[in-house]
């Protein structure tokens, strides 16, 4: 509850560094409210590269794309990712030449990938495209690729294993889980920026945002160094719960999470977390499984989890930010034990 509780004593400035994990469609949402709240500037977004592809010939990056189109005001915020006021000439006319037409590529949405493809083609690394396109698009929090180098999240599912746009868009997420793979993860390097942003001094806060725990949070967790990062994160480490009342806000969360036969709650979601996170950010009508949050080891907050306007995205990043300052951060030991 936030009514009544006191606030956080010297509370840190609005340009103390916060750091968010994030993926696309439920992460965005979070980042766009803390981008209202703290200095933008003084925000750093880890984004989730698994869910990259090349289709077309392009590289498609669709967490990064959203989180820059979201913050630049771009993005189309009915499908949650993609440009607004978007036009399909190019899928009409590709299609037509036999080419698959189940992603949808829109005309202006085309110019970044053709952009960032050949960007990467001429020995770019995607963070270093990624920094351009924020500046150009008047983007200035920091959104950071987990990675420079490939991962790329395979889902194995009853039918086989699947990559994840084919799983995820070609077949709508129909085919039931077993197991996700994040090829190329052990190899790769943190993204340029990215341990430094969590070990950053002075850092207030680093968010685990609502996305999807299995293809969206954990790929980052995946990276060399993240993991350990967390844990020995000065600042308090908080998770927004994706799941609301046993359903997942948007997406495939709650019917992986029961196909895998996990309990679908976010108390299940909480112990994923349960070796770095000091904090669990419940939904208001959850509020019963509290009790279960703290027995994990956690400090819960209940608050209203569900954005549908700006107001909500804004409450709830001020919530967040809130209830991080008001956590101590404990001995690293205990999280280790936990
Ligand atoms: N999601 C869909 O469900 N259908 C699409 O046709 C589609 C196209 C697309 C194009 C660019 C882009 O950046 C994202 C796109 N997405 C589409 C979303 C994409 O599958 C993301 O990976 C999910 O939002 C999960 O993060």
């Amino acid at each position: 509850m936030t009514a009544g509780r006191p606030l956080a004593p010297d509370r840190p400035p609005e340009s103390a560094p916060v750091v968010v994990l994030s993926g696309g469609v439920g992460g965005s949402k979070l980042v766009l409210g803390l981008s209202r709240v703290v200095n933008p500037a003084a925000l750093t977004v880890v984004a989730n590269t698994g869910d990259d592809f090349d289709h077309l010939g392009l590289r498609v990056c669709p967490d990064i794309d959203t989180l820059v189109y979201t913050l630049a005001g771009l993005d189309d915020r009915g499908a949650g990712w993609g440009r607004a006021g978007e036009s399909g000439n190019f899928m009409e006319a590709v299609g037509a030449l036999g080419e698959d037409t189940w992603f949808f590529l829109g005309d202006k949405d085309l110019a970044m990938h053709v952009a960032r493809t050949r960007r990467l083609a001429a020995g770019e690394r995607l963070s270093a495209v990624t920094r351009d396109v924020c500046r150009r698009l008047g983007v200035t929090t920091r959104i950071l690729p987990m990675s420079d180098d490939p991962v790329s999240t395979a889902v194995e599912t009853v039918e086989g294993r699947l990559p994840f746009q084919h799983y995820f868009v070609r077949d709508r997420c129909r085919p039931a889980v077993r197991g996700f793979r994040y090829d190329g993860a052990e190899t790769a390097a943190a993204g340029a920026g990215v341990l430094e942003a969590l070990a950053a001094e002075g850092l207030r806060a680093a968010i685990v945002a609502p996305s999807n725990p299995f293809v969206s949070i954990d790929p980052i967790l995946a990276v060399p160094g993240v993991r350990e990062a967390l844990r020995a994160c000065r600042a308090p480490v908080v998770a927004v719960t994706p799941i609301v009342g046993g359903r997942a806000v948007k997406g495939p969360t709650a019917k992986m999470m029961r196909e895998l036969g996990v309990e679908v709650s976010p108390v299940a979601v909480a112990r994923r977390y349960g070796d770095f996170a000091d904090g669990f950010v419940l939904d208001a009508s959850d509020t019963e499984l509290a009790p279960r949050v703290t027995a994990s080891g956690f400090r819960a907050l209940t608050v209203n989890t569900v954005m549908d306007s700006l107001d909500d995205r804004v409450m709830l990043a001020r919530d967040v930010l809130e209830f991080c300052d008001q956590l101590s951060r404990p001995a690293a030991g205990r999280r280790a034990s936990r």
